[in-house]
């Protein structure tokens, strides 16, 4: 029987996707007693959940994986440079069996809020099926993601409509694999809302199949060609034999991707020189004209707006009709200052006599009705409607799980004007409380299994030296909070993200008090700038933070 001091568990890590499952069995083998909260039926998070066609990873297969793992890089064969949901999902069950990682995990339930007990010292985990009896827990680690709070749009009659709705992130699954439910758009009249990476993946993949489609975009996104193909059997064996060489790529990238930019600044080039660079880099895969372009073409406006006026000339050539080419064409933020959607063909399916779109700007959406959706200028009618509208980024994951710290504070009202936190893992008045990849952390603008993976090592590490000193709490100091949160406002203020409305600033139309809110929500001051003031952290005995 558990006592007032003595909690059910010394860890619950809330979230089953790559960084959840990891940190969780790197604090089972440190000895601690764990257990995991996951909404999902099964682990993979965010590839769990996202199952529409065309869901497919962004980043080269190899290196969205678990680093840490070197039985997974050999054993698991990745089909694609850039692998599709399902084997994405295929390979993060692979990983689970591995760390035979399911047994503490609580699946098909979700937190429905944490309360700090300072009497008692730990956390109420309250979920949502389980009664009235929340379990109990020293430490709580969120590894919830920054694309878990699905957001749907407040379009009035929304539920009115007769024929059927998707949302991209709760895709039916298919209950006999890894995959999304197979659902036949062929001759259907369907309408995609949102055009972001999700949008963007989806429309260029039923857009050859439908009869019509009509998508209603709002911001225009500079949209990228992702150059994905099968990977040959050379081709594999070719990345195993270099992998130190990718991995420490990596390890030195400013996004831990293998991409690493170019020391030169764009506005130095020679014009021509320049466009014969640009030229072939968009025609490079993955990432690389994001990431491995000229150094300052999202820190120096000048180069941004020349490199923003190379991709506006692709997207000119690759629509035919020049009307809708310039809608296309964003207009308020210049390239790579918001998440650039990867995309195949995504342009020429608005050179199709059966596709439409819609500017939300010009024409807005006035309700969905039971036939399909009213703008201000007509009604669409839909066997269909798809949304593609995203997520509360990075903070609604969080906030959503209603934490209540020391006196009774709400994490969302501390937060009202934005995220403060320490490092990006722990916010104070918040005692025994760690944000995995959570606002303003180094793996949140990152890789994400590669940065996490590095983050969990060194959470565990605290861990360590907590469990070594039987220590029972763990907090930050105001100072540290506010010097840090600081820091990530200068270091983001370095760049052109921080001046852009998109998820990375917490900007969002669907929250009241956010429609105008432009604030870092990143570190953007790179991967191996985080890992080293984290190490120096680590060293200085954990400056900034208090142990009890
Ligand atoms: P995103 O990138 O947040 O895109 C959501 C899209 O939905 C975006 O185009 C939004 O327009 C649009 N949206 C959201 N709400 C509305 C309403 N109310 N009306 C019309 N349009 C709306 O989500 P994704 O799922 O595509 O991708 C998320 C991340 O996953 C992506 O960045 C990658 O990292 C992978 P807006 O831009 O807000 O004007």
């Amino acid at each position: 029987m558990k006592t007032a001091t003595q909690p059910d568990f010394d860890v619950v890590v809330i979230g089953a996707g790559f960084s959840g499952m990891y940190q969780l069995y790197r604090l089972r083998e440190l000895g601690l007693r764990v257990k995991g909260i996951e909404a999902g039926g099964g682990v993979g998070g965010v590839w769990y959940w996202n199952r529409y066609p065309g869901c497919r990873v962004d980043s080269e297969s190899i290196a969205y994986a678990y680093f840490w793992s070197e039985r997974l890089r050999e054993e698991f064969v990745w089909t694609e440079h850039f692998a599709g949901q399902t084997e994405v999902l295929r390979y993060l069950n692979r990983a689970a069996d591995l760390m035979d990682i399911r047994k503490d995990f609580l699946f098909n339930n979700r937190v429905r809020s944490l309360t700090w007990n300072d009497t008692a010292g730990y956390w109420s985990v309250e979920l949502e099926d389980m009664g009235a009896v929340p379990i109990t827990a020293r430490f709580v680690i969120t590894a919830v993601g920054p694309l878990s709070a699905v957001q749907w749009p407040k379009f009035p009659g929304i539920h009115t409509f007769n024929g059927e709705t998707y949302h991209t992130a709760l895709w039916p699954r298919d209950e006999r694999g890894f995959g999304g439910m197979h659902i036949d758009f062929t001759g259907k009249r369907v309408g995609v809302v949102g055009t972001g990476s999700s949008g963007t993946q989806i429309v260029q993949t039923i857009g050859p199949v439908v009869n019509q489609l009509v998508v209603f975009q709002r911001t225009p996104n500079w949209c990228m060609p992702l150059g994905n193909r099968p990977l040959t059997e050379r081709e594999r064996e070719e990345q195993h034999r270099s992998w130190p060489e990718i991995a420490a790529i990596c390890e030195k990238s400013v996004s831990g991707f293998p991409h690493v930019s170019v020391e030169r600044n764009a506005v130095d080039v020679p014009a021509e020189e320049r466009e014969a660079f640009w030229e072939k880099l968009y025609r490079a895969p993955g990432y690389a004209f994001w990431l491995a372009n000229y150094q300052d073409i999202i820190v120096d406006p000048r180069s941004n707006a020349l490199v923003t006026d190379f991709v506006a000339r692709q997207i000119r050539r690759r629509v035919k009709d020049p009307k809708v080419a310039e809608k296309l064409i964003p207009k308020n933020h210049g390239y790579g200052t918001r998440r650039v959607p990867m995309e195949k063909n995504y342009y020429e399916v608005f050179n199709q006599p059966n596709v439409t779109l819609v500017d939300l700007y010009d024409e807005p959406v006035e309700s969905v009705t039971t036939c399909g959706i009213r703008t201000s200028r007509r009604e669409y009618e839909f066997d269909s409607i798809i949304y593609a509208t995203g997520f509360d980024a990075i903070i609604g994951g969080i906030t959503r799980l209603n934490i209540t710290g020391l006196a009774g504070r709400r994490l969302n009202d501390v937060w009202a004007e934005g995220p403060q936190t320490y490092l990006g893992l722990q916010v104070h008045g918040f005692p025994n409380l760690v944000t995995l990849v959570g606002a303003h952390n180094g793996a949140s603008f990152c890789n994400i299994p590669r940065c996490s993976g590095v983050q969990v090592e060194w959470i565990t590490e605290l861990f360590a030296h907590v469990r070594d000193r039987g220590y029972r709490r763990v907090e930050v100091t105001a100072d540290a909070e506010r010097k840090w949160t600081e820091l990530v406002y200068e270091t983001a203020n370095m760049t052109l993200l921080a001046k852009t409305a998109s998820w990375f600033t917490g900007t969002n139309q669907n929250v009241a008090g956010r429609e105008n809110f432009v604030k870092p929500l990143v570190w953007a001051g790179g991967n191996p700038a985080y890992r080293d003031i984290c190490a120096e952290v680590a060293r200085s005995g954990y400056s900034g933070f208090m142990f009890r």
